[in-house]
This record gives C-alpha cells, sequence and structure tokens, in this order.
C-alpha cells in the first residue's frame, strides 16, 4: 500500500460476522436521477462495496428490501417520507441518512435537497461502513457550518510550490487542457469525501499569468473535472494584473479604466466556467501590489474586484496578512491595526481570510485577535496545512488539534464562550458569509502529502471546515480507522501518538510561547541564534529577544501593547505574568530566567525540562510505532519508521541548538541528570537541516 488511496482505502473487512452482517443490510442500490454528481455517487459506492465488502452491489429498477435509496427531495418515490422543514434545514449541502420504511420495504434512505447532498451522504455512508459504525438504526443529519470549505495551494505555474513538502504540483499546466490527468478525479473524490468545496488553485504570490486566455482555458478543464464533485475553481489573482496583461498604467481601484479590465475579464472568465467561485488576494503584503500603492485601502480594493464578480456570484477572499518591515512597530499589532478600521467597509460578497494566529502559522499561537474584533465584516479562517514551520513533511504532527485550539479559543466579543469557532461561523455577525481555509499540503508524490500522517492533515482541514466544532479525537479515530485499522489494539496507541504530536513539536521547538525561530527562510531546522535578514522582523532575535536578564517579547500594557487587541477578559488573562498560560508566556511577556514557574522549576530549568520532553516523547512516538509492525503492510509502517527516526534526529538538534543558544543568556546549567548535548554550539550553527 503506498497510500495513494488516502481515507479512502476500501480494504475489504475481515471480521466475517460483520462482513455477512453488512452484506444482508445493503444488498444493492435504487437511485433516481442520473446527473455527473450522482452517477459520482453510483460509482464511489461500487468502488467501496466490491473493496470493503467484496461484492457487486445490485442495481434496482424498484424498492426492495435491504437496499440503499438515493434521491433528492422532490422523487415522487419518497412519498413524504422527511418532512419539508427538515429538508429546509438542509440547505443546499446537507443531507439525511435515515433507516425508513419505503412501500414496507425496510431499507437505507440517503436523501437531500440536492445531488451534492446525495454525495456527500454516500461518502457518510461510506465511512460508517469504513469505520464499522453503521447502527441498526440510522438518523444521521449532517449540515456544514462554513459556507467556502477550501485549499489553498500555493502552486507555481512552473510546477513548484511554494512552502510545499510533497513533490511538484498537481496541475500539469503544460498539458492542460489537452491532456487531463486521472489523477485530478482522484483529489476531487478525496475532497468531495470530507466536504471540501473550494480549491484555490495557485500561489497567492500569483503570476498575473494566470489570467490570461491561454491558462484560463486550462482553468476551465480543471473546472470540468471537478464540478460533479461540487469542487469549485478559484484563482489567486495579482492586484497589478490590469498592468501586466492590460497594458495600463495603472492598477489604481478607482480608476475607470482598471474597473473595466477586471469586469471584462470576469465576463471572460465566467463564460469559461459559468460557476467560477472568484479570487484570493495577497495584496500590500511581502512585497505584493495592491491598492495602497495608490493611496487607496484594502476595502477599496477588494470591492472593486468584488464588484466585478457580484453579478456571477463569485465571492473575494481578501487576505489579513499584511506586516511592514518597521522594527520599532510590533509585527503581531499590524493586521489588526490595519483591518479592525475597515469593518463594515466590504462589500457582502467579501470575506477577509485571517490566520489564525497573528504571525504566521507558528506551532503555537494565541488566536488572532481580528476574530471577534470585525463584527460586520464576514470573516474566514486561514490555516496552514503543509508544516512550513512544523518539520516539513519529515515529522509525524497531527494538526487537528492546532486548529482546535484556536477554534475553541474564546474571544469574549460577546462575552464568555464566544469561541472563535462561533465567530467564523457568523453567529455575531450581521455578514452571513463563511469560510475556512488551509493551505495545501498536497503535492504530485504518490502518496500526496509526503509522510503518511500529514494526509490526516488534509482530512482534518476538511472535517473541521465542516463543523468546526468537531473533536481532534473524533477526527482522528475515523482517519485511523478509515486509512489504517479497525483493530483497537492499533487504534489506541496511533491515536495517542496523533493527539500528543503538535505539543512534542511545540516542545523541541518553540516551548512556553517561544515562536519563529527557525532557519532563516527555509524555516525547517533551528535558528534562534539568526540575527541577520533582509528584513528586522525576520531575524530570530526580534521574536525572542533573550538577554542576560530573561527571554520573550513584552507585549503587556507596558511593552507593544499587543494583549489590548484583545476583549478585557482576554487581555487581562494575558496581561498578567500570574494568569498567562504558560504555554504563552513568552509570546507575551520578557520573564526573568530565574522566574518561578507554576511548577516550582525556574524559568531557565522549565525550558530545559520541555526541551528534554519533546525528545522523549519522539522517542517513546517510535517505540510505539515499532509495535505496531504486524498491524499494517510494510510499505507504510517502514516509511512512517524512517521518517520518525529522522524527526527523533532533528528533534535532538532542535534540543541542543536551543538549550545551548540560549543558555550564552541564561548562563545556568542544563538541570540534573539530563543528557548533554554532544557537540558544542558552533557545530549546531554551521549544521544546515536541508
Ligand atoms: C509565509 C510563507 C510565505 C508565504 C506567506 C503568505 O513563508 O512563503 O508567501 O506566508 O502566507 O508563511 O503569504
Amino acid at each position: 500500500n503506498d497510500g495513494y488511496d488516502l481515507w479512502l482505502n476500501y480494504i475489504k473487512i475481515e471480521n466475517k460476522t460483520l462482513l455477512d452482517k453488512y452484506n444482508k443490510a445493503f444488498n444493492g442500490y435504487y437511485i433516481t436521477g442520473n446527473s455527473e454528481t450522482l452517477k459520482a455517487a453510483e460509482n464511489e459506492l461500487k468502488r467501496a462495496f466490491s473493496g470493503l465488502l467484496g461484492t457487486k452491489p445490485k442495481v434496482l429498477n424498484s424498492i426492495t428490501n435491504n437496499c440503499i435509496v438515493l434521491a433528492t427531495k422532490n422523487e415522487s418515490v419518497l412519498n413524504g417520507q422527511i418532512y419539508a422543514k427538515d429538508y429546509e434545514a438542509l440547505g443546499k449541502e446537507g443531507f439525511i441518512i435515515r433507516s425508513v420504511k419505503i412501500n414496507s420495504k425496510t431499507c437505507t434512505l440517503i436523501t437531500a435537497n440536492t445531488d451534492i447532498g446525495i454525495l456527500y451522504g454516500v461518502f457518510h455512508f461510506i465511512k460508517l461502513i469504513q469505520t464499522q459504525q453503521i447502527s441498526n438504526k440510522l438518523t444521521i443529519t449532517e449540515i456544514p457550518k462554513l459556507d467556502i470549505r477550501a485549499l489553498n495551494h500555493w502552486d507555481n505555474l512552473d510546477g513548484s510550490i511554494e512552502r510545499g513538502y510533497a513533490g511538484n504540483s498537481l496541475w500539469k499546466w503544460d498539458e492542460l487542457p489537452n491532456t487531463v490527468d486521472k489523477r485530478y478525479i482522484d483529489y476531487a473524490r478525496a475532497n468531495a469525501s470530507v466536504g471540501i468545496n473550494a480549491t484555490v488553485l495557485n500561489n497567492v504570490n500569483s503570476n498575473p499569468k494566470i489570467l490570461t486566455k491561454s491558462y484560463l482555458e486550462k482553468v476551465k478543464a480543471l473546472a470540468d473535472v471537478f464540478r460533479p464533485y461540487g469542487l469549485k475553481v478559484y484563482l489567486s489573482v495579482s492586484f497589478t494584473s490590469p498592468i501586466k496583461l492590460g497594458g495600463l498604467p495603472t492598477a489604481d481601484p478607482l480608476n475607470p479604466q482598471v474597473i473595466d479590465w477586471w469586469e471584462a475579464k470576469a465576463e471572460e472568465i465566467y463564460t469559461l466556467i459559468p460557476d467560477f467561485g472568484g479570487f484570493l488576494v495577497k495584496a500590500n503584503s511581502e512585497g505584493q501590489p495592491g491598492p495602497q500603492d495608490y493611496g487607496r485601502t484594502h476595502a477599496d480594493g477588494a470591492n472593486m474586484l468584488a464588484q466585478a464578480l457580484e453579478l456571477y456570484k463569485g465571492v473575494v477572499m481578501w487576505r489579513a496578512f499584511v506586516y511592514n518591515s518597521d522594527p520599532e512597530e510590533d509585527r503581531v499589532l499590524q493586521a489588526y491595526n490595519s483591518f479592525k478600521p475597515l469593518d463594515g467597509q466590504f462589500k457582502d460578497n467579501v470575506l477577509v481570510q485571517i490566520k489564525n494566529g497573528p504571525i504566521d502559522f507558528q506551532p503555537r499561537e494565541p488566536f488572532s485577535p481580528l476574530f471577534g474584533a470585525m463584527p460586520n465584516t464576514s470573516l474566514m479562517m486561514e490555516f496552514q496545512i503543509t508544516q512550513e514551520y512544523l518539520g516539513f513533511s519529515n515529522h509525524l504532527v497531527f494538526l487537528s488539534t492546532l486548529y482546535e485550539e484556536t477554534l475553541d479559543s474564546d474571544t469574549y466579543a460577546k462575552g464568555k464562550g464566544s469561541t472563535v469557532a462561533n465567530v467564523i461561523e457568523g453567529k455575531y455577525s450581521s455578514n452571513k458569509l463563511t469560510g475556512m481555509a488551509g493551505v495545501s499540503n498536497i503535492g504530485n508524490s504518490r502518496n500526496w502529502c509526503g509522510h503518511p500522517f500529514a494526509q490526516s492533515n488534509w482530512y482534518s482541514l476538511g472535517r473541521l471546515a465542516w463543523n468546526p466544532e468537531t473533536s481532534s479525537e473524533s477526527i482522528a479515530d475515523d482517519w485511523i480507522r478509515m486509512t489504517f485499522s479497525n483493530d483497537k489494539e492499533f487504534i489506541v496507541p496511533v491515536k495517542k501518538m496523533m493527539l500528543e504530536s503538535r505539543e512534542t513539536t511545540v516542545d523541541y521547538m518553540t516551548p512556553l510561547g517561544l515562536n519563529h525561530i527557525m532557519a532563516y527562510d527555509t524555516h525547517r531546522g533551528p535558528g534562534p541564534w539568526v540575527d541577520t535578514a533582509a528584513q528586522p522582523n525576520w531575524k530570530s532575535t526580534y521574536y525572542h529577544r533573550a538577554d542576560s536578564i530573561g527571554i520573550g517579547f513584552d507585549r503587556t500594557t507596558s511593552g507593544s501593547n499587543a494583549v489590548s487587541q484583545y476583549y478585557p477578559a482576554v487581555r487581562d488573562t494575558f496581561n498578567s505574568i500570574e494568569t498567562c498560560p504558560e504555554n504563552l508566556l513568552l509570546w507575551f511577556h520578557h520573564v526573568s530566567w530565574k522566574h518561578k514557574m507554576k511548577s516550582g522549576n525556574t524559568l531557565w530549568d522549565e525550558m530545559c525540562q520541555h526541551y528534554y520532553n519533546g525528545v522523549d516523547k519522539v522517542r517513546k512516538m517510535q517505540s510505539s510505532w515499532n509495535k505496531l509492525k504486524s498491524f499494517i503492510d510494510d510499505e507504510r509502517f517502514n516509511k512512517v519508521k524512517q521518517l520518525l527516526e529522522e524527526q527523533q534526529e532533528e528533534a535532538v538538534i532542535w534540543r541542543n541548538s536551543c538549550v545551548l543558544y540560549f543558555q550564552t543568556f541564561s548562563k545556568m546549567p542544563i538541570p540534573g541528570e539530563l543528557e548533554r548535548p554532544e557537540m558544542p554550539l558552533s557545530y549546531y550553527i554551521d549544521l544546515k537541516i536541508e
């Protein structure tokens, strides 16, 4: 098993009793309608049945006992099975799976308002078989809580991927539109199986060429493949496209020619792709052009594009990831300061897309204070699935717990319990567009994501975008069963590994609120010593601020005052060294090396302890994994084993580098019996993990 099938791994059920039971309970299917989407649903059922149950399901002309009925709302065969109000609640993408009697035949009904709802229902039903969790009386209703559930590919037109660690881009631009790789269908199936309904094909650092006629024809070919799976195509666009492609002298969003250019471009796109999703924009950020170059605001820029797309119901996802290079202005403050004043100024078809934390996808960050701060704007979440700052595709890190931590954080925007999840579900906002994006970790490597466990991060993003309140534990449980095995002896230790893995990585990389101390630019290995950079706030020393007294960035009311971007209850918690959660201590405070932690340790000892624990926990993962050989195929077992070995080596390098480097400031010994780094600091500084 090379991992190509992801979690849609339809391997025959070994338990004979269960196999007989399922084969009896589901002997065929009855389907009304024959759209491309319903055909996809049918194909998936066939594939799953032949794999999981070893049978070919019968295609029935009428409803019989023990069949599966696939029918949308208005099919006469349903004969009032489901109340109209239940259908209303389902919306365009929800579905119902119910054990019912139709014409006195016992059957399983999968129904929805739309064909895509049926396809989602079919995937859910298959999941129940895969995870062996089908009950005798099914009463399932599933409705997605967010409208746009997106992958953001940072794929370049030359096939490379910014921050991609699993090969090159899936999109073979040179072959498209004439040759359409079959793999695109499997990509769409995987997305539909977790409810992902949006894909932004290209890098946010966008090449304007993507909007040329010849590229749009390629994009159309992809959109045609994805359409049956409910997956809409979006593009990242460069703000100066009217200059680069249209030959205009300006890209000023208020200039009539610029407005006309975008309107004509929108018409051209929608003529080719009638259900095109819209644009994603990185503007006035890290050197990208934007409306501020013309003295206009982010809202002016976003609205101009939104205006062009409005007629076709397209949307603009405008990123809030902006910061300047001024070393005096805490980077953490900048997105909030730039966007909060614009609340209420964006058109209805604009979403402001905000990274989960105020800096940049660190192993741990507090939630971005923009969540909850813009009640009159549609806000969407941006998580990173690709492990830019978390060991690339070489470290086993289950990111669902990171996502969950952010989503469960309490903003206090409307009093206690105003979680980030509630905010992005639009519960407190007058604007009703909602969404979540994940920066993709998918490439053309055979197993899609590089590390076999990195597949679980793609999976989690889909599950949390469907319902941001899903627990990581249940996501991990389903994923393990679908991907590997239903054997408890396997599930229990693997789930434990997954659920602890992110904290383990935080421990050996950036404990206690440290952040952005990775190697310069690559962001892979350790680089706490990085003190020269193209921009002052790209230096590690800017972030950790270690000196002879202590370490950490003072963002309290007497420091940069970033704490005051949060609602008072949160602000006060972060502001006091006593109440600030210790896992964010050095994010908000500059703390003395001798500061007494809750454990009774000094800060220095505690920090060392975290670094050492991180390594120990990787070693524990290794020994757990090594006991599991008999449960899965050799190919995936060995791959994970080898990657865990690498992770262990890199964790040791991280630990030794950071402890030795910070020791040059604390001048304190590594506590107790902890193993001493084998090499001096200079060795680690010269070492480059490639
Ligand atoms: C940072 C990446 C950079 C991206 C940028 C972004 O280092 O490659 O272009 O984010 O999100 O994490 O735009």
